[in-house]
């Protein structure tokens, strides 16, 4: 007989970290439901976390390593494939030098402490310029931002949404993303609790959304154009007299800078752009001054267009100049219990950040955070010359689905001399490699969150162990990042791993614990891997133990032991303490920022393009990787192009029939929704569908495999400044299917 047992698990799948309680009977998983007494998701979960059982079940998730001889991948054992990696990399590596190996890091790696603290250590280790990850076709001007505003990269202030009365969502779904850069389960039931409180809730988005419809108000932008919204918004603030820095006065450099910075852009200009007339620019400024407590928020609409860095900037600098960040009911940082940049180091100063400090090869692109622009790889990998990038790992990422010009890049792929991907199905990247080496099920797997609580609606610290024991034989993909670095040190396939993470380990935290260094590996010594990893974290943490010395404090056992989580309090005001940036000061108005609004000047007199395609998320879908689970796969089709009815009118566009997409000869054709939620001129497709390449082992997804939004995205559309893909508001023509 087996015995019935219940499990606390984190759902590694979105943003919003919800708890779960997942019910076994010996390998069988019984039921996935939201964990009631999670101190920080309080029972909340989504339709994603129940396909984690079919996740974990998926017969086309791989479990052994795959190697491609004669074009097919065939199984091996793990040592077969780490000595084919060995063989076929080092003299690449030894022949052409470290930037001959391009490192991808996609989505999931953000949520799994194990890949996101590995990868870190095996792109130092490789030492190549090319490392190119989902932040540049996502979240990096919002990093540069904070890194320019704040002082580190992931200082970034979220509404305090328990506590506001007025919030201003810009290019959003929380209600079908559940959040993102804003850890926020149950969005849809705070936004209900801050309506009912008398707050309020505004949409600006081109599509009346999911958010939208559970919002006091919507408005209809046109695609791209939220700078000039925003200018407009400041502009008014400054001419209106509404300016009020409040309590962060002393502490805010920038504020004459910033006031002729958005002079020229008034209300009425901006109006002609971005489609929001004056009157309602106005409004909203004097409105979100007026507000005791007040927040605006702008994700990825806002991040993944030519202008993403300076939306960024401006947006928060509303927050700053009608003095809601940092107060309760404003815009706050959270304080992480671990892995905080802005939690170490001398309070209210550092280093800051630059950028710059290499480019890419062919195009001279800037390193932002160590990384290149995804939109880059392509032509790294095509260009021949010294530096040609010549192999390529991709951990966890599919950039032939969630990059621009994915065929395009898909043939560069197959033009490498060697790739290794580490992902868990043959899917339209991995197809490419000639070493797959699977992770392990999410219910394998341990679980901390890394980067998720610098961002957080609430502190909290919470741990969850793996659900079952992985196969035997199978690593833990830490483990395999492991022997990865130990193969590019030179230190060979049949490495002694164990004695490798211990050195790596304690060099690491040499650095900060000098001479106390064998007292404290000591201290952790019960944990291995990431969890000692977290563990050193935790306790040298803002909330710590420092490893015995302030003995109420955490460490990893106290959280790993409160299985739900350990509540940390609310957001707290963190200025000036949580400042790295040189001056010790919010920088409000950033010299690089400064030198890239001309550009945005320059586009209000842009016209706009007849027809722009932007993406959408939905519910039952996750980016380009969950369309393989037979529980959310079933339904209606998902990956349909959204037409406002004017427009189809206008094209010849019926609901149901097929349409074509195109921009620069190439072409999706997709079926037509019409709807009214879109905005005149602008169509919406989800990104990361398209499973009809031969050579992927996706059975389920293959059955309905709907188009890849990315063929028809451009690759030559970024935001300089941070190096971000323009994914939104894209020039296209659509047409009826012929
Ligand atoms: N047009 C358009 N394109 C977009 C976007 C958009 O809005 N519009 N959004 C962008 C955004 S925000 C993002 S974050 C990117 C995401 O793009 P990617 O970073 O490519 O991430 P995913 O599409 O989530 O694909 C994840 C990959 O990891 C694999 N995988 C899943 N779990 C694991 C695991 O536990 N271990 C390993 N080793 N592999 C695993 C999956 O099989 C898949 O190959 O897409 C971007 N692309
Ligand atoms: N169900 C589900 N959840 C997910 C994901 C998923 O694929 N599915 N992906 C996860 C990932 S990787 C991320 S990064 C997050 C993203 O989380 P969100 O940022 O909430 O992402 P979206 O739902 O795409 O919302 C973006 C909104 O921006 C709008 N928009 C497009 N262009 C513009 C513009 O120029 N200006 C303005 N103001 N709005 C614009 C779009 O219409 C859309 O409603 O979601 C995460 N959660
Ligand atoms: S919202 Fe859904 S997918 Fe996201 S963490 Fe919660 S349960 Fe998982
Ligand atoms: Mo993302």
């Amino acid at each position: 007989m087996t015995t019935a047992q219940t499990h606390y698990r984190i759902c590694p799948l979105c943003e919003a970290c919800c708890g779960l309680e997942v019910r076994t009977e010996g390998p069988k998983i019984v039921s996935i439901r939201g964990k009631d007494d999670d101190v920080f998701s309080h029972g909340f979960i989504c339709p994603k976390a129940v396909a984690l059982k079919d996740l974990h079940e998926d017969p086309d998730r791989l479990r052994q390593p795959l190697i491609k001889r004669n074009g097919q991948h065939v199984p091996v054992s793990w040592d077969e494939a780490f000595a084919e990696i060995e063989r076929r990399l080092s003299p690449i590596l030894a022949a052409h030098g470290r930037d001959a190996l391009a490192l991808t890091v996609g989505n999931p790696a953000a949520h799994k402490a194990g890949l996101l603290l590995y990868f870190a250590r095996l792109a130092r280790a490789v030492g190549s310029k090319n490392l190119y990850s989902a932040s540049t076709l996502d979240q990096m001007p919002k990093h540069l931002q904070a890194g320019l505003m704040f002082g580190t990269l992931f200082s970034i202030a979220v509404p305090d949404i328990t506590r506001t009365d007025f919030l201003l969502v810009l290019g959003a779904n929380p209600v079908a993303s559940n959040g993102s850069l804003w850890t926020v389960p149950d969005f849809r039931g705070k936004a209900k609790a801050m309506r009912a409180r008398g707050g309020k809730l505004v949409v600006i988005d081109p599509r009346r959304t999911e958010t939208a419809e559970v919002a006091d108000a919507h408005h209809f932008i046109r695609p791209g154009t939220d700078v000039h919204l925003l200018a407009a918004m400041l502009n008014t603030l400054f001419a209106e007299g509404l300016v009020r820095l409040g309590r962060l006065e002393p502490l805010v450099a920038g504020l004459d800078l910033l006031r002729d910075a958005v002079a020229p852009f008034t209300p009425e200009r901006a109006a002609e752009r971005c489609g929001i007339p004056a009157d309602t620019i106005r409004g909203l400024a004097r409105e979100l001054a007026a507000a005791e407590r007040a927040a605006v928020y702008g994700r990825i609409g806002t991040c993944t267009q030519s202008f993403g860095t300076l939306s960024q900037w401006l947006i928060d600098a509303l927050n700053i100049v009608t003095g809601h960040l940092d107060e309760p009911g404003g815009a706050m940082f959270s304080k992480p219990a671990a892995f905080g940049a802005n939690t170490t180091g001398t309070p209210g100063r550092g280093r800051g950040v630059v950028t710059g400090r290499h480019s890419s090869r062919v195009s001279g692109a800037p390193e932002v955070f160590g990384e290149l622009p995804m939109v880059k790889l392509a032509e790294e990998i095509e260009t021949p010359g010294a530096g040609q990038v010549r192999a390529l790992i991709t951990i966890a990422s599919n950039p032939v689905l969630s990059a621009p010009n994915g065929p395009r890049l898909s043939q560069a792929l197959d033009s490498l001399d060697f790739m290794v991907s580490l992902d868990i199905y043959l899917n339209e990247t991995s197809r490419h490699a000639d070493v797959v080496l699977p992770g392990v099920s999410p219910l394998e797997d341990s679980h901390y969150d890394v980067a998720f609580p610098q961002m957080s609606w609430r502190n909290h610290a919470r741990y969850s162990a793996p659900v079952f024991t992985p196969a035997a034989g199978q690593p833990a993909e830490w483990q395999n990042l492991l022997r990865l670095l130990a193969i590019v040190k030179g230190l060979g396939a049949n490495a002694d791993l164990q004695a490798l993470d211990d050195q790596l380990a304690a060099d690491e935290v040499r650095k900060v614990a000098g001479d106390q260094t064998d007292a404290v590996m000591a201290a952790v010594q019960r944990w291995q891997g990431p969890d000692r990893l977290i563990d050193l974290s935790l306790r040298a943490g803002p909330y710590g133990d420092a490893f015995g010395l302030k003995p109420e404090g955490l460490n990893l056992a106290k959280v790993a032991d409160a299985p739900g989580g350990i509540d940390l309090g609310e957001l707290q005001p963190r200025l000036p303490e949580m400042l790295r940036t040189p001056s010790g000061m919010v920088e409000l108005a950033p010299a690089p920022l400064l030198a890239d609004l001309p550009r945005a000047l320059a586009d209000l007199e842009t016209a706009a393009p007849a027809m722009a395609i932007i993406g959408r998320r939905e519910l039952r879908s996750n980016n380009s990787w969950m369309h393989n689970l037979p529980i959310l796969a079933k339904g209606p089709l998902r990956c349909t192009l959204l037409v406002h009815p004017h427009d189809a009118q206008r094209l010849g566009l019926a609901d149901g029939a097929l349409a074509e997409v195109r921009r620069d000869g190439r072409t999706i054709t997709v079926p037509v929704h019409v709807s009214e939620a879109m905005m005149r001129g602008v169509v919406s497709l989800p990104h990361g569908w398209g499973h009809d390449l031969q050579g992927a082992r996706l059975g389920v997804a293959a059955e309905r495999p709907g188009a890849n939004l990315n063929v028809v995205l451009d690759e030559a559309l970024f935001d300089p400044l941070s190096g971000n893909a323009v994914l939104s508001g894209v020039a296209v023509d659509v047409s009826a299917a012929s």
